[in-house]
């Protein structure tokens, strides 16, 4: 699947863009996995995204949990790797949510996914990330409520971070999430449909 950008909408100084397709092919700086606690892959986004780095990446994973997270990445934390076969040069590891009903702070959590990559990429001076939807595939977040998670928390990082320059891109895989995402930015004042 080729990756396609649907649009990009200014704010604060930054660029907010919309892309579909495989995110394994994004050429953003740093793309955002949806990992699991172990770090060591799985299916959907995590999945392919190991197959597409290489054994490499999988290497420095597995340092990593030992060094670090020995217990696994708790859910709303993130890590860093190189990209090493992916055009991206970083991959930031996150987990997010279980969707277990909406009662065990899993708005929250999600939140803190967004943020704590986000942070982790400003402290390494990256400034072009993507994101795929976090939590709305195995992991069973109901889509609408994430993505207006996702995008509160991009918007408001933004805003602090507004003298500085940033592209965050949302990557969906599904024509049907692309088409949803834009109700919501539309909702949000974000595009007005005629950019
Ligand atoms: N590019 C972009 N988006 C994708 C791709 C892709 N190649 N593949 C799937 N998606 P999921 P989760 C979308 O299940 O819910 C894994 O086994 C997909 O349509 O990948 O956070 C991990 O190891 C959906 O909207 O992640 C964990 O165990 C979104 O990515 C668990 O699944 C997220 O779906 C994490 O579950």
């Amino acid at each position: 699947m080729i990756m396609r950008r649907i649009l990009s909408i200014p704010y604060e100084n930054s660029q907010i863009a919309l892309e579909m397709g495989d995110i394994t092919e994004s050429d953003a700086e740093a793309i955002v996995n949806a990992a699991n606690s172990s770090l060591m892959g799985g299916g959907g986004v995590d999945g392919a995204i190991h197959a597409a780095a290489g054994p490499e990446m999988d290497e420095e994973l597995t340092s990593i949990r030992r060094e670090r997270y020995a217990g696994g990445l708790p859910a709303g934390q993130a890590v860093m790797t190189r990209g090493y076969r992916l055009r991206s040069k970083y991959v930031i590891h996150t987990v997010g949510p279980i969707w277990r009903g909406g009662h065990d702070n899993e708005d929250e959590t999600l939140a803190n996914a967004y943020r704590n990559s986000l942070e982790l990429s400003a402290e390494n001076g990256i400034h072009d990330v993507a994101f795929p939807a976090i939590s709305t595939g195995v992991y069973g977040f109901p889509f609408d409520r994430a993505e207006r998670i996702a995008l509160e928390t991009v918007l408001s990082f933004l805003r602090e971070k507004k003298k500085e320059r940033y592209v965050i891109r949302f990557v969906f895989y599904t024509e049907k999430n692309t088409q949803e995402f834009l109700r919501i930015l539309k909702e949000y004042g974000i595009y007005k449909g005629n950019e």
